[in-house]
């Protein structure tokens, strides 16, 4: 089986295609994507797989992800992938808004849109509980996964490495949830 992922981000389609047993993962690359107008990660999701729909006939895959520090009232959230340049620029720019904040708690979302050839939406939502870290450490992953450490776990993300993350990420319980969802073949 194969899908086209409606993403600019390679390490999504490396972690999606590690997490869809069966599934090739092909990127559509483009680079007119709409804007991320949704109010929510499913909206944006919808609206990237939408776009897809546009150029793909067959599966079209989408996924729109997050990550919500709790003493930031839930920021940056929807908005994470505007928040500051991916990579080092975001995770110093989180750290410094943090700076001197005891309550580290956050969260990353993931919420995965796949439409079958006839049009069906299927969905998958998952989580992953954590705090933010003091300072980064580890080099797998992407975007805060230095600075992010998970519950029960005492490294960050990018630490616990790629296995870890394909086990039990928000992404790899999205990805599960959307196998669930899928019609039995
Ligand atoms: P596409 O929209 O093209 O798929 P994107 O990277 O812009 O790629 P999103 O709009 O979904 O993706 O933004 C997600 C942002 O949330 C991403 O840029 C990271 O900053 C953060 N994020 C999501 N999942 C993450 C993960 O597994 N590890 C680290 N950061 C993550």
């Amino acid at each position: 089986m194969k899908a086209v992922l409606c993403s600019r981000n390679p390490h999504k389609a490396r972690e999606l295609e590690r997490l869809l047993p069966g599934w090739t993962i092909e990127s559509l690359e483009r680079d007119d994507y709409p804007p991320e107008t949704g109010a929510t990660y499913y909206e944006n999701a919808a609206l990237k797989a939408a776009f897809g729909r546009e150029h793909e006939q067959g599966w079209v895959l989408a996924e729109d992800s997050g990550i919500e520090v709790a003493a930031l009232g839930g920021r940056p959230g929807v908005l994470s992938a505007r928040y500051a340049p991916e990579g080092a620029p975001a995770v110093a720019k989180l750290l410094g808004e943090l700076e001197g904040v005891a309550e580290r708690g956050a969260r990353y979302v993931s919420e995965l849109v796949l439409l079958s050839p006839e049009g069906r939406e299927l969905r998958g939502t998952g989580k992953l509980e954590g705090r933010i870290a003091y300072e980064p450490a580890g080099t797998e992953g992407f975007g805060y996964d230095p600075i992010f450490v998970p519950d029960g776990e005492e490294r960050t993300v990018a630490e616990l490495g790629d296995r870890w993350k394909a086990e039990n990420s928000h992404r790899a319980r999205a990805a599960r949830a959307l196998v669930r969802a899928l019609p039995p073949r």
